[in-house]
């Protein structure tokens, strides 16, 4: 038979967390299950939130920001990450 196989050393532990996007272009209910669909498919996440009012989708699970980004970004709903603090922006790298 196959020796027990060792894959504690393969596994990157990433921690549970949540974190929170801005997404453009969700309209409506159905937007809202294209992204829900699109996030929930991801390794490592283990649930997704979306508002539709406010744009945001939260996201937690063992899972970074880039991915979720990406996968947003391929069904058409650009995401960027949200500052916890997003009515205290200070800096502004364009002006
Ligand atoms: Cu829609």
């Amino acid at each position: 038979m196959n020796p027990a196989p060792d894959f504690a050393d393969n596994l990157e532990e990433l921690t549970m967390q949540t974190i929170e996007l801005n997404v453009q272009g969700m309209t409506c209910s159905s937007c809202v299950k294209h992204v829900n669909a699109s996030l929930n498919q991801l390794a490592g996440v283990t649930s997704v939130e979306v508002d539709l009012t406010a744009g945001r989708v939260r996201v937690t699970g063992s899972v970074e920001a880039e991915p979720l980004i990406t996968a947003l970004d391929s069904v058409g709903y650009p995401a960027q990450l949200a500052t916890s603090t997003a009515s205290d922006i200070k800096d502004c790298d364009q002006c």
